[in-house]
């Protein structure tokens, strides 16, 4: 062989030994941030006329994706296929949507009874939303430090309806607790998505998660942010073992779903469950005879707030969120 095609020859290997597979940990929309599995960082752009079939999608690979690149040349070559991803419009007119995140193991609701208080209905909507995505969603009260005892019985009602219904609750303190070894142990190894709103603590507990990170916590511009629908794109930042966040800095996490109307219902468990006993299979729990679940709120085995936020679900103008 001459000595020409040697060169190519050993040319074609090295090009073969770099492209690696990786996680892309920030999407900019253009540029994106990869990280190998050792953690090794990357700056990739998408090769030329780089497409996702179907989807027409303002960013093609979003944070969480997994894909094949060329390290060398910094070119993303290969999105691998997906488990789920959330997205939203990109703008009121636009059809096209923009991929938030991908392959999401499940979602943390940070919420706090003072300072500021989060309203039920905000976390009933948060908590139905992950379930039409079917991503398990987990439930963290913080700022326990600053509860009195009033503050502390409204969170411990909190906690008890939402562990009745089936979802996983923790009281912390991202500012006091000494350990968040409970944290740690649920973030270890998977994707995991923070949501809740300005000011509960999201950046403060992920700078304790990761004391490299350096976030910037109780600043304003997170409301400036939240009436904005484009240009915010969501980080991935490593915590714990494998673990990684999603920290989705003023935006409205999950985008919003266009609920069909006659499947809300599914999304609220404990009124899924009950709701085969209603004597119409269509019922929708409204003002339906023989209706299940009103008899269970009645008794008060479904919490009435729950029964609340889903009738306020059905009867919103869902335009007006998209
Ligand atoms: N007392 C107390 N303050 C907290 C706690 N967690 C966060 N904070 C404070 O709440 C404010 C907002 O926190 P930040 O992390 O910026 O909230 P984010 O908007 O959800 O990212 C900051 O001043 C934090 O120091 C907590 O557990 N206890
Ligand atoms: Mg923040
Ligand atoms: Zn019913």
């Amino acid at each position: 062989m001459p000595a020409e095609s040697w060169c190519h020859f050993f040319y074609f290997c090295c090009k073969i030994r770099l492209v690696k597979r990786g996680i892309v940990i920030k999407s900019t929309g253009k540029r994106y941030r990869v990280a190998d599995e050792e953690g090794n960082i990357y700056e990739c752009l998408l090769r030329g006329r780089f497409r996702v079939s179907g989807a027409r999608t303002t960013n093609p690979v979003a944070v969480g994706d997994h894909v094949r690149f060329d390290a060398d040349e910094g070119v993303i070559t290969e999105l691998m296929p997906r488990c789920n991803y959330i997205i939203r419009r990109a703008t009121n007119l636009s059809r096209e949507s923009q991929i938030i995140a991908a392959n999401i193991d499940q979602a943390f609701l940070i919420i706090t009874v003072k300072m500021p208080v989060t309203l039920v209905e905000f976390i009933d909507r948060f908590l139905a939303t992950a379930e039409a995505y079917r991503i398990p969603a987990v439930i963290l009260i913080n700022k326990t430090d600053l509860y009195g005892e009033e503050e502390m019985a409204r969170a411990y009602q909190i906690r008890d309806v939402y562990e009745k219904i089936g979802y996983r609750v923790m009281m912390i303190s991202a500012t006091e607790d000494k350990s968040l070894a409970r944290v740690e142990d649920a973030l270890r190894n998977r994707i995991t998505l923070f949501s809740g709103n300005s000011g509960v603590g999201k950046s403060t507990l992920l700078n304790r998660l990761n004391p490299k990170l350096s976030l910037t916590t109780g600043s304003i511009s997170d409301y400036h942010e939240q009436g904005k629908h484009i240009t915010t794109y969501p980080e991935m930042h490593p915590v714990a073992d494998g673990g990684y966040v999603i920290d989705t800095p003023g935006i409205k996490a999950f985008g919003v779903i266009d609920f069909d109307r006659n499947e809300i219902y599914h999304f609220f468990p404990e009124i899924f469950r009950i709701s085969s006993g209603c004597r119409f299979y269509n019922c929708l729990h409204l003002d339906e005879p023989d209706c299940m679940v009103r008899e269970a709120v009645a008794r008060d085995d479904i919490e009435l707030w729950r029964y609340r936020s889903y009738i306020s679900m059905m009867l919103e103008d869902n335009e007006k969120y998209r």
